[in-house]
């Protein structure tokens, strides 16, 4: 079987990084780079990228891969003593060869298990105990899921507190035609005003300036639209109840080495997180914090697609 048809394929990435390709059946792709655990790539099955990853991105350890969708832990931003994000996102994960049994409800072999341990080092700066697998896995709609699993393992009665982001770019044709609904009337904590709290206004989510909030208590589903592409990103989260929304605009892309200075036009993230209220384990405790990406058709323009009913939508 050549290796476009492996639905699991483990090669060398950029700068020689070990990166596992999924391929799915009907044609739709995702890649994950060992280093961060981080997706790079979400394909759909006419071969059209759906993530964002800057040009200027720097695969290479330690500094963190812009774009595709970090994973944010055990820190989301820079408040504790951890570096901004925290530090899963600069680790090499493993392929975990033996992971436990995995509630799963498609039939796709196109997935991977990872898994995360902390290092003599990282127990220096984060001195707790825990195993953090991490699946991704296509459906067979092209649809792209990434659960993660994190377990206190403390043997000395530790509990585990953390914050947790899937810091996902998604890739705009122009980011003043894009909007985003689900987050109408939710309070947000306004990274650009102190993180003072807020009530969103109006109804969808539009962007003409540098925007960076954290939606607090939202719903499980909300919609990106991108009109020019005539698509609507829906992404349906579990055990994440906040959304960080983030568009850097123009000053801030020019001060990102990593990042074009135009760029902020073709990306923007809406981040399943849980960050007002801190996650906390027992030990012996597992969280888990799911979400599902897919990309649909909009003709929303057309004023066929009501977004109302896509995020109702079962
Ligand atoms: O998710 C939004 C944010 O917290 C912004 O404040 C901005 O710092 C962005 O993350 C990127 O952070 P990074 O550490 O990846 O450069």
């Amino acid at each position: 079987m050549s290796s476009e048809r492996v639905p699991v394929e483990l090669c060398k990435g950029i700068n020689g990084l070990e990166k596992v390709v999924l391929r799915e059946v009907r044609g739709s792709s995702a890649e994950v780079y060992l280093y961060g655990g981080q997706v790079t790539s979400w394909k759909n099955d006419h071969g059209e990228e759906l993530l964002f990853v800057s040009s200027k991105a720097i695969f290479r350890p330690p500094k963190a891969i812009r774009g595709g969708i970090p994973i944010c832990f055990p820190q989301f931003g820079n408040h504790g003593s951890l570096e901004q994000h925290g530090f899963a996102r600069n680790r090499v994960w493993s392929i975990d060869v033996d992971p436990p049994p995995f509630p799963t409800n498609t039939s796709s072999r196109a997935f991977i298990d990872l898994i995360l341990k902390p290092s003599e080092e990282d127990m220096k700066i984060f001195p707790h105990s825990y195993e953090f697998r991490l699946r991704v896995a296509l459906g067979p709609g092209g649809d792209l899921m990434l659960t993660s699993r994190i377990r206190n393992t403390s043997t000395e009665g530790r509990p585990l507190t953390f914050t947790f982001a899937y810091h996902t770019y998604f890739s705009v044709s122009d980011i003043s035609e894009v909007r985003v609904e689900g987050l109408e009337t939710l309070d947000y904590l306004d990274n650009l005003q102190n993180k003072e709290r807020f009530t969103e206004q109006g109804d969808a989510i539009t962007f003409e300036s540098e925007v960076d909030k954290i939606y607090v208590s939202t719903p499980t589903k909300i919609a990106i639209l991108d009109h020019e592409k005539k698509r609507t990103f829906v992404i349906r989260k579990d055990g994440l109840p906040d959304a960080v929304v983030w568009n850097p605009w123009d000053k801030k892309a020019k001060a990102m080495a990593d990042f074009g200075d135009d760029e902020y036009k073709h990306m923007l993230c809406v981040e399943a997180a849980a960050v007002e209220k801190p996650i906390t384990l027992k030990p012996g405790e597992e969280w888990r914090g799911r979400q599902e990406l897919s990309a649909v058709p909009s003709s929303y323009c057309s004023g066929q697609l009501d977004p109302q009913k896509v995020l109702q939508s079962s």
